[in-house]
């Protein structure tokens, strides 16, 4: 199948290198990893409508500087190569339309919950991101990888692992590190541009958001609310919320962590993170996706309702 992947992406005359709505590190950096080895025949979709709506600590990546969005993608590509995107609904507006007329299409990724969407579907469930599966398959064709793509690879593994604490983690994602590393990227430079580079609207916002969480289960379980209201209040976007449900999970008698977002259409975009149940049986049950210790779905109902549905799926996984 690698080689298959190889031909077609060699074969292209024109390829879009698709990232996932609400955009992370992972497709971000893999996308800029991508753009990276394969040069002008290539763009970039971030799926925003501008480079400033790209969240603010990848702003800093290269390749992103020329990315297109929504607005101003054309349909004139023969490939789409998808990055670290679990399924089909992560892809919206003019982007689906395209990737639905597009019969050539690749999907690299590391979702254990991603039933392939594309015509070729490469993925790899054991790994800590999309950007370990990608540095494996170029190191698997004898690739070399740049600086640049290394910088791209670095921000995905770094950001996907959580500075590598999480339980995805494996000895050869060090061994990945490693070899990024030699390639001279300043590491160091990145993980401030990833992590202390916060504005500072963003820290109070969190600090209200956190000191209004409750908890529940005996402190097992807690949540919190995001309203669009506090949103506004703090002149916020849905990037600064980036951390807050992790800081939650990062209580000590605490499993899981559920941060509740309630969009003004009253639907409800739910967060999970836990440190040793396994959520995913959880947010199936409300068509979502994601990983054993952190998934996330979107409920059709404002949030007060929502957190109920939550907490009675989540009593069945906590006994
Ligand atoms: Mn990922």
């Amino acid at each position: 199948m690698l080689n298959e992947i190889f031909n077609k992406i060699n074969s292209a005359n024109k390829i879009l290198i698709l990232t996932h709505v609400n955009p992370d590190g992972d497709t971000l950096g893999s996308a800029v990893c991508m753009k990276e080895y394969l040069g002008k025949k290539a763009d970039i979709l971030v799926q925003t409508d501008k480079i400033t709506s790209i969240p603010y600590n990848y702003q800093f990546l290269d390749a992103l500087q020329d990315a297109k969005y929504l607005d101003t993608i054309k349909d004139e590509y023969d490939l789409i190569v998808a990055l670290d995107i679990a399924s089909i609904d992560r892809i919206v507006s003019t982007a689906r339309k395209i990737f639905d007329r597009s019969r050539n299409t690749i999907c690299i990724d590391h979702h254990k919950t991603n039933r392939g969407f594309a015509s070729i579907n490469f993925i790899k469930g054991g790994y800590s991101s999309t950007g370990e599966v990608l540095f494996e398959m170029f190191e698997k064709k004898g690739i070399q990888i740049t600086k640049k793509m290394a910088e791209g690879l670095y921000v995905a593994i770094l950001t996907d692992t959580g500075c590598f604490k999480y339980e995805n983690v494996t000895p050869k994602t060090f061994t990945v590190a490693s070899s990024l590393s030699k390639t001279g990227i300043d590491t160091s430079y990145i993980a401030k541009k990833c992590y202390d580079n916060k504005p500072k609207s963003m820290i109070t916002f969190q600090a209200d958001i956190i000191k209004n969480c409750k908890f529940l289960f005996d402190d097992r379980v807690v949540y919190s609310i995001i309203t669009q209201e506090k949103m506004d209040k703090y002149k916020v976007k849905n990037e600064h919320t980036e951390g807050i449900v992790e800081t939650l999970r990062s209580i000590s008698n605490v499993d899981i962590s559920i941060l509740l977002k309630e969009n003004s259409d009253k639907t409800t975009k739910v967060s999970l993170r836990s440190k040793s149940c396994d959520l995913t049986p959880v947010v199936e049950h409300f068509h979502g996706g994601g990983h054993k210790m952190a998934a996330g779905c979107t409920i059709k109902k404002p949030a007060k309702e929502a957190i109920e549905l939550i907490l009675d799926e989540i009593s069945k996984c906590l006994n």
